[in-house]
């Protein structure tokens, strides 16, 4: 197992679009464990491999408070069931000291393989609903900063810079 370093917005290589995972195998899920790894020393709820600089289509994900529920999703796909809009305060580990309120549909049916290669299906409502579109976005190189206004997004940008600059 592996602790992998987070890509950081503005990092150009957050914008990559990843590729659809062929095969379902031992290196997969080596990457899908040090994920999870990475994920649970941040603390996180959720990571996408393009966070991790992999472009492949596979997020991990853990709501629960003691880290009993890990979930994978390898080529997920997700289509909304509602109109209803609802807000969430999102944050991300791309994105840290930053929190939001963003405004996404509360109600989705996920398809996805789990780490054996099996499809599965899944209808998601509350913070799961939230987290997989906000995951799903990273596969398609979308960020939750993409959704706030030019303003904000830029005062994230610059804060961000100053810190990686000192760093
Ligand atoms: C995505 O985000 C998410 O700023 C997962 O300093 C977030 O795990 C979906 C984190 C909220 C829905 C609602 C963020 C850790 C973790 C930080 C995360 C930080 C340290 C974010
Ligand atoms: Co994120």
């Amino acid at each position: 197992m592996a602790i992998l370093n987070i890509l950081e917005f503005p990092d150009s290589r957050l914008r990559t679009i990843a590729k659809p995972v062929a095969v379902v195998d031992d290196g997969i899920r080596q990457l899908i464990d040090d994920m999870f790894e990475t994920m649970y020393e941040a603390p996180g709820i959720g990571l996408a491999a393009t966070q991790v600089n992999v472009h492949k289509r596979i997020v991990v994900m853990d709501l629960s408070e003691d880290r009993s529920e890990p979930r994978v999703f390898i080529n997920p796909q997700f289509e909304t069931l509602t109109d209803e809009m609802e807000q969430y305060q999102e944050g991300c580990l791309s994105v840290p000291g930053f929190y939001e309120n963003v405004d996404r549909p509360n109600k989705v049916r996920v398809t996805a393989l789990d780490r054996d290669g099996k499809p599965f299906e899944l209808t998601a409502e509350g913070l799961l609903a939230v987290c997989v579109q906000h995951e799903c976005d990273h596969l398609n190189g979308k960020l939750f900063v993409d959704y706030l206004s030019n303003l904000k997004r830029d005062r994230i940008k610059k804060k961000l810079e100053k810190l990686h600059k000192q760093a």
